[in-house]
């Protein structure tokens, strides 16, 4: 039975995706490997619940040292895993980021994915491994066409969009080049509660669920006119698994069809709690004051200030709008996200709600024994 077994590498395992991507391979019965980077920190806090002790026999979930900036690890790493199935969610995944690390992003994301496909062909495996790439809806950027599919031409806004340009017709010339069973998810925005806290929509949770409870005064943000498709990371990758399981490798857009406004998802947000907010001005002048209180877990009072836009956080070239057409995903694959906006929401204030409340706990209390369900 054991060699039976179909053996992943996941780069980018202790990211968002990584995480929930590992649970369901393994959950399907596979051997999971995750390529990690040495950190002077711990950074496995979202596969910790997965980890398994190496000196114990059977192990199906196990983790390498690497990087994507290094050939010579990600050659030696294939060669001793001989996956089947190769699925590169590492990146720096940061767009304002990707402008203060323009090269760094370029080395890790774009030339990340070219030493992946060639050490697949230096090792053999064109035949045997199967490859997917995590493009990105960012590719659309300065948009075309709405909303955007996988023939709507690319327009990368921002130095990790141009990486992932490379990424992504690389993986496509690998495939017609070399036979590689090679392919593009091109997925829109998805969010979880182990969305990284920077990005917008956790930052907004966590921010919200703070200021609900006192922690935190304001949300400082940046361009709130920005329009996001926004779905569930646990829906995405169980596509990423299907896009590898197809007789003919082929792109795929992944999104809902359904777009909101940042504005509105600090709405949202903030009526999960019980308060009502409204937003005034234009642009930096823009301020969101509590409107209303109904809800018993808010803490802030009708008239406060919670969020204001910081222009620190505009991108020199953002991307304004972007709503992704599944249809195709539907068709051929058969997916459908089953995650409406408020329902992602939900869970992400929920889970960002209880973490806020252990800290108000402990900021009140110091850190002595607590039954946090009082
Ligand atoms: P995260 O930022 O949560 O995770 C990125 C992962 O890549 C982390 O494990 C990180 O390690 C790792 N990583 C970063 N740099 C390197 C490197 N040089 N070598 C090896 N590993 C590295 O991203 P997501 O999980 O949200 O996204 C997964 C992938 O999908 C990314 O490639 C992203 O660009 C892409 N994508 C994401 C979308 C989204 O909405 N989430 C949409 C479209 C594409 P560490 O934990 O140490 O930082
Ligand atoms: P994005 O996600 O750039 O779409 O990339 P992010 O959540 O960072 O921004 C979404 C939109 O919100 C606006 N915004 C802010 N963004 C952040 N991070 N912080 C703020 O304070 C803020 N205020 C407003 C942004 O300007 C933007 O318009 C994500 C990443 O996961 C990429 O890796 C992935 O490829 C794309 O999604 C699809």
């Amino acid at each position: 039975m054991t060699q039976n077994k179909k053996v992943a590498l996941i780069t980018g395992v202790t990211g968002q995706d990584g995480a929930y991507l590992a649970e369901l391979l393994l959950s399907k019965g596979y051997d999971v490997h995750g390529i990690k980077r040495r950190s002077s920190s711990f950074n496995t806090d979202r596969i910790d619940h997965l980890y398994q002790d190496p000196h114990v026999d059977k192990k199906n979930f196990t983790l390498h040292y690497g990087d994507l900036t290094d050939s010579s690890n990600l050659i030696r790493i294939i060669q001793q895993v001989q996956p089947d199935e190769i699925y590169n969610l590492g990146a720096m995944s940061h767009v304002a980021v990707s402008f203060e690390s323009p090269e760094y992003t370029a080395d890790a994301d774009g030339m990340g994915t070219l030493r992946i496909l060639e050490a697949i062909r230096i090792l053999g495996l064109e035949k045997k491994t199967r490859f997917y790439q995590a493009s990105t809806s960012e590719l659309y950027g300065l948009v075309q066409e709405i909303p955007q599919k996988e023939t709507t031409p690319f327009y990368p806004r921002s130095p990790y969009a141009v990486a992932k340009m490379y990424a992504y017709w690389i993986t496509v010339n690998y495939r017609e080049a070399y036979g590689i069973y090679a392919c593009n998810g091109i997925l829109f925005n998805h969010e979880s509660p182990l969305r990284g806290e920077t990005f917008v929509t956790r930052k907004i949770t966590r921010a919200i669920s703070r200021i609900a409870l006192g922690l935190q005064d304001c949300l400082y943000l940046g361009n709130m006119s920005a329009l996001r498709d926004w779905g569930h990371a646990r829906d995405y990758v169980l596509m990423q698994w299907m896009m590898l399981q197809q007789e003919v490798a082929e792109d795929f857009v992944i999104a809902t069809g359904v777009q909101y406004s940042v504005r509105q998802f600090v709405e949202f947000a903030a009526l999960e709690l019980g308060i009502t907010i409204a937003f005034t001005g234009e642009g930096a002048d823009e301020i969101g004051t509590v409107s209303a209180v109904t809800g018993d877990k808010a803490k802030c009072k009708v008239g406060d200030v919670i969020v204001k836009v910081d222009p620190r956080y505009y991108r020199p070239t953002e991307v304004e709008t972007l709503l992704g057409d599944p249809t195709k995903a539907k068709e051929k694959l058969g997916w459908v996200p089953t995650t409406t906006l408020r329902e992602l929401v939900a869970e992400m204030v929920e889970a960002d709600y209880t973490s806020a409340r252990r800290d108000s706990l402990v900021k009140m209390a110091g850190f002595k024994a607590y039954d946090y369900n009082e």
